[in-house]
């Protein structure tokens, strides 16, 4: 066992050029851990707070000095003196210090900080490395990443309604071939584009953000550039799409302002169905929005047996919000994001949640995001099989893969690599 004895937080920047926090945990033996905190752009409307300052004068109001004073104050305190092994202590004594329901009086990106670097921290005490220090010597599970190569929503400047299109290479021996082939289709992908007139900028995740309008065009350019790189569309790779839906729900419709037209939930959900008939589509994140449950129901009826459905917005990794979930029979997997719930603690407790009610978890980035490879670590940890952190461009995302690419080459002939399984409905 090993004691906490330092905090010290800072700011720095993330992947948009917004401050973010970051935090170094050293414990009495020596060792430390360092965590920075990802951000996102379509947040759901229950995540834990990010707290900003606000002040105008400095980074246009989105400064993290207060969450940063309180990582290095307040919550430095309170873990002062905690050994750094009990995770679970070292969390409930971050948000007891907090003391509100959604971690906004000090800050659940100051709270998640301080939480994964003394993971981190404790790690290095233990000599091991993350993903084994938190999953045990059976961690040898790579995730099938889910490569997102069309940018469009909250994500890009382009008409394109729907956030996500991303490639699943699931008929991948290794997560290194994986990647390989997620490389190959994106440059595939480029030379298409090109050749068609359009441009071949890249928005935040790192994926291409052709001035499409629709999600058929945008599928369209997949499927082909799949098929094109010598992959069988849906055998070798199929397609995993974030609508990020609550980013349109306006009024009770679907406003598509890309494609010039409003769908009601059951025109939207019939617009869905034709999308997974017509393309290789394995998983759709966020198909219909938060607020939607009635949407979440009948899109889950109709299509949840064969197609995994991923509550990122609705859930918010959150154990509560999923198990109403769970109890009311919507959406068929969870999408896992660190800063949603703002301990690791929690993180993990919302993961078994899912796992023990047979729905399949996706480990996950932010749009916003630094070098920090946490979740990569935590995706073999936790042996949830997906992983979803972006395109195969900008070293934000890549570093990722990086880590995942080493952690396989770590675990040698002990490295599993799902495939196609890890996507399919339990
Ligand atoms: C999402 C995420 C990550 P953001 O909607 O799933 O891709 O985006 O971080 O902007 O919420
Ligand atoms: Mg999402």
């Amino acid at each position: 066992m090993t004691v906490i004895e330092e905090v010290v937080a800072r700011q720095i920047l993330d992947s948009r050029g917004n401050p973010t926090v970051e935090v170094d945990v050293r414990l009495r033996d020596g060792s430390s851990g360092r965590a920075a905190v990802p951000s996102g752009a379509s947040t759901g409307a229950a995540e834990a707070v990010e707290l900003r300052d606000g002040d105008p004068r400095r980074f246009h109001g989105k400064g993290v000095a207060t969450a940063v004073a309180n990582a290095a104050g307040p919550l430095a305190d309170a873990v002062r003196g905690l050994h750094a092994e009990e995770q679970a202590q070292v969390d409930a004594a971050l948000i007891a210090a907090d003391g509100s329901p959604d971690k906004s009086r000090l800050g659940a990106n100051a709270i998640l900080g301080v939480s994964l670097a003394t993971a981190k921290a404790a790690a290095a005490a233990s000599r091991r490395p993350l993903y084994r220090y938190l999953g045990g010597d059976g961690a040898v599970r790579l995730p099938v990443p889910m490569i997102n190569i069309v940018n469009g929503g909250a994500h890009a400047d382009n008409p394109l309604d729907f956030q996500e299109f991303m490639v699943a290479p699931v008929g991948a021996a290794t997560f290194f071939e994986a990647v390989r082939m997620g490389s190959e289709i994106f440059h595939t992908l480029r030379r298409a584009l090109a050749a068609a007139g359009h441009n071949t900028n890249v928005g935040d995740e790192g994926g291409f953000a052709p001035a499409f309008t629709t999600a058929d065009e945008a599928l369209r350019f997949v499927t082909e550039a799949i098929a094109a790189s010598g992959y069988e569309p849906g055998g070798d790779v199929t397609i995993c799409l974030d609508p990020a839906a609550s980013e349109f729900y306006k009024g009770g419709a679907y406003d598509y302002a890309g494609e010039g037209v409003a769908r009601s939930t059951a025109e939207h959900i019939d617009h869905l169905s034709g999308l997974l008939r017509r393309y290789p589509i394995a998983s759709v994140e966020d198909p219909v929005a938060q607020d939607d449950i009635d949407g979440w129901r009948a899109l889950t009826a109709r299509e949840g047996a064969g197609t995994q459905l991923v509550g990122d917005d609705v859930f918010c990794t959150d154990a509560a919000r999923l198990a109403a979930g769970i109890a009311d029979g919507y959406a068929n997997a969870i999408l896992v994001k660190v800063n949603q719930v703002g301990t690791l603690t929690e993180t993990l407790s919302t993961v078994d949640t899912a796992r023990r009610a047979g729905y399949r978890v996706v480990m996950s980035h932010r749009s916003g995001e630094t070098e920090d490879t946490t979740i990569a670590d935590l995706a073999v940890a936790t042996g949830c099989g997906q992983i979803k952190t972006g395109s195969v461009s900008r070293s934000d995302r890549t570093a990722k893969y990086n880590r995942l690419i080493r952690i396989e080459e770590e675990l040698g002939a002990r490295a599993e690599f799902p495939g196609a399984a890890a996507l399919r409905p339990a």
